[in-house]
């Protein structure tokens, strides 16, 4: 972790004294809270301090500080909102100049900790703490592949599990179920599952609809192990696939190959989305791939990078991104496939292996 945190101080470079992320309540959570103290679990309200030379700070509420096992940083105990502001002041007594980032900080603790460093000067790391957090260390790759081997293996189970009359909803149970057996720790954002004309809404929200026969099956979704994500879809056909959902889906298969190919060390991210968007463009579903090709995954779903036109940076070794066309026809149903892919000296490696082939129930 110490090698994590000095990296970390170097990519951000501001010359600052220490690094404070404060979390809220549960949904106010700063993710890069596990990533400065590689610890799972939820930690409301708690705080985590780093120095340049490595050292880490935990401020944990006193219901959450017995689950810490970690050695290698310094764990505080508060019981009170007057004991937190006491250990952060103490903790950060030298520091002058306090990296925070204002991506996840509300504004009500901003003001709190200008209340209670008078004197320190708060400096916005955002955006270092964002790039530091794409390009993925040893420990991030084992724990994102584990997430993919889980999700993965339930994409495989899916079909045997499916029936005439299932609803949406009682399939997102059943993922999400799945997942959990094999080891889990929650899913890693809202399942999607949408059944026939549903699938042609990206963003879907699961409900009551049944499965039909000749629908389309679509399955996004994703596993969580040590805080660290995945996201998978496969689309099935329920019964036999027609010409057309045959077609869509051998473009959409093809535009992924493309994507795979095009995705490696030192092109852009913008370039992988040209090249999926234009061979999509080329086929009778021209103008029906809605959304970007994929997006860099870690503690976060969408962890800061996005494969589309908009993004000129580079690929580098070690970011872990999902490669996902999808062709979509309002009123008829979609297909999308969608894999995770890390990036590595010269080639890339897969890390969600489910069948990738039109499979027919
Ligand atoms: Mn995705």
């Amino acid at each position: 972790m110490k090698k994590r945190i000095k990296r970390l101080f170097n990519i951000i470079n501001k010359d600052i004294d220490a690094i404070l992320v404060k979390n809220s309540s549960r949904t106010h959570v700063d993710l890069s809270f596990y990533y400065i103290t590689g610890l799972k679990g939820v930690f409301e309200q708690g705080a985590a301090i780093a120095f340049p030379n490595g050292d880490v700070h935990i401020i944990a509420s006193q219901l959450e500080a017995c689950n810490i096992r970690k050695k290698d940083v310094n764990v505080h105990v508060f019981k009170s909102k007057k004991e937190l502001n006491d250990i952060t002041k103490n903790v950060l007594k030298s520091s002058k100049k306090v990296g925070i980032n204002s991506e996840d900080l509300l504004h009500k603790d901003y003001l709190e900790i200008k209340k209670i460093l008078p004197k320190a000067r708060l400096i916005d790391v955002s955006k270092g703490l964002l790039e530091a957090r794409m390009k993925k260390d040893e420990k991030e790759i084992k724990e994102i592949k584990k997430a993919c081997r889980i999700a993965s293996k339930v994409a495989d189970e899916l079909p045997d599990i499916l029936h005439e009359n299932i609803t949406e909803l009682d399939m997102v149970g059943r993922i999400e179920h799945l997942m959990r057996l094999k080891g889990a720790e929650d899913r890693a954002f809202e399942t999607i599952v949408a059944f026939g004309k549903n699938s042609a809404l990206p963003h879907h929200v699961s409900g009551k609809t049944k499965l039909k026969k000749g629908n389309f099956a679509l399955f996004d979704f994703g596993a969580m192990v040590n805080r660290y994500l995945s996201d998978i879809t496969r689309t099935f056909v329920y019964g036999k696939a027609s010409k057309l959902q045959k077609e869509m889906y051998e473009t959409v298969k093809k535009a992924q190959e493309i994507g795979f190919d095009t995705l490696k060390e030192g092109s852009t991210f913008k370039e992988v989305h040209l090249a999926v968007k234009s061979y999509i463009d080329k086929t009778k579903f021209k103008g029906k791939f809605i959304h970007g090709t994929g997006h860099t995954l870690g503690l976060a779903v969408h962890d800061g990078g996005r494969l589309n036109e908009g993004y000129k940076e580079i690929l580098e070794e070690n970011m872990v991104l999902t490669v996902e066309p999808g062709v979509y026809l309002p009123k008829i149903g979609g297909v999308r496939i969608e894999d995770d892919v890390l990036v590595k000296k010269g080639k890339i490696e897969i890390l969600t292996n489910a069948k990738r082939e039109l499979i027919e129930i």
